[in-house]
């Protein structure tokens, strides 16, 4: 890193040499871990517009949020910054907005955000992450909690019909999968790809395929991983898979097959891409041209891969004949809002 000396989030760099050293990958902690909640013990109450979720649309963990307030229909309460794809040597930039500023919090790089909040942040500046517009400190950084705040603590700006992502009465079960999701997949396609010795890619390889072939297994004879309809656990899977063959198997290394050659997993994962709130949130162009671009450790060139052929992601899947139903009691999100449409590049 140059420049401002900012250093890199764990799992990235810009140039990625960081990530080239001897030491094993290591996702740093959440630092900013304030929770936005119902009764503002944290001094930060849930209030409609007064909070901006800034996410790449290449990054997994941001796109969990993404899907999240799709699916509960937050898209007015809580706006939408989207940051370019490539990072420079200050990190995330608002280079999509004119004069490449976001035009809400009026600065041109997230680590303003993260200035604004604490003095000499050393840390890396990730997303997702969430600001309060007003003062335009960030709030949150905290991609684990994130998510299961929007959907248990901002119950109250829900749309009609929004789903329950995380049911009390299914609790245990959700944790228990995601961690292990979280531990072999999510997580286990970084170690595979940022190894740096082969020991250590071997092990995060086979992990990953270990748990994917548990899952494929699971997901035979049902149609989402907990229960009768989508909940988090599915959401956190998903923003994996859909990332699979365009990226993790090639750029990671985790070419033992793809997902297009798992007919439950693929199949499971088209089902989720047709469902309104997850696949229309998903630039496969942003996604692509980070990874390549970004990790320089890992694909010197910086050539991006034309590939693969992205059609497949509309063909018909019948899973609706395992039964469930992917809302419960609730019903499909409205349209995306005006402006967050996802570019032609970015869809098959
Ligand atoms: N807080 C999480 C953030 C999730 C995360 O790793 N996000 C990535 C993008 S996928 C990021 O923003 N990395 C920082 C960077 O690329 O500069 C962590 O530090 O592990």
């Amino acid at each position: 890193m140059s420049g401002t000396g900012r250093k890199p989030a764990s799992d990235t760099a810009a140039g990625g040499n960081d990530t080239l050293g001897k030491r094993p990958f290591k996702r740093s902690r959440s630092h900013f871990a304030d929770r936005i909640t119902a009764d503002g013990r944290d001094g930060w109450p849930v209030a409609a517009g007064r909070y901006r979720l800034v996410v790449s649309r290449a990054c997994p963990w941001a796109s969990r949020a993404l899907i999240s307030r799709r699916l509960l229909g937050l898209e007015d309460a809580l706006s939408l910054a989207v940051t370019d794809p490539i990072q420079d040597d200050r990190s995330w930039r608002f280079t999509l907005d004119p004069d490449d500023r976001d035009p809400v919090l009026g600065i041109r790089y997230l680590s303003e955000a993260y200035d604004a909040r604490e003095t000499g942040y050393p840390g890396g500046v990730s997303v997702p992450a969430i600001v309060d517009v007003p003062s335009g400190q960030l709030v949150t950084n905290d991609y684990q909690q994130l998510t299961l705040d929007l959907a248990t603590e901002w119950t109250a700006l829900h749309r009609p019909g929004a789903p329950d992502l995380y049911p009390e009465a299914w609790r245990d079960e959700i944790d228990a999968v995601m961690e292990g999701i979280y531990r072999d997949v999510n997580n286990g396609v970084y170690r595979a790809g940022f190894a740096s010795s082969q020991r250590a890619y071997e092990e995060a390889y086979r992990d990953v395929f270990r748990r994917l072939e548990e899952t494929s297994g699971r997901l035979a004879d049902r149609r989402y991983l907990v229960g009768d309809s989508i909940t988090e656990a599915d959401i956190r899977l998903f923003t994996t898979l859909v990332r699979f063959d365009a990226v993790y198997h090639g750029h990671f290394k985790c070419n033992r097959r793809k997902l297009s050659e798992d007919p439950v997993l693929w199949a499971y994962a088209r089902d989720l891409y047709q469902t309104p709130g997850f696949g229309d949130t998903v630039d496969f162009d942003h996604i692509k041209r980070h990874y390549y671009e970004v990790h320089t450790g890992i694909n010197p060139t910086g050539i991006v891969p034309l590939g693969p052929d992205l059609g497949g992601w509309l063909t018909p899947h019948h899973r609706q004949e395992l039964g469930g139903s992917p809302f419960g009691k609730g019903t499909a999100p409205g349209p995306l809002p005006e402006g967050e449409e996802v570019a032609a590049a970015g869809r098959p």
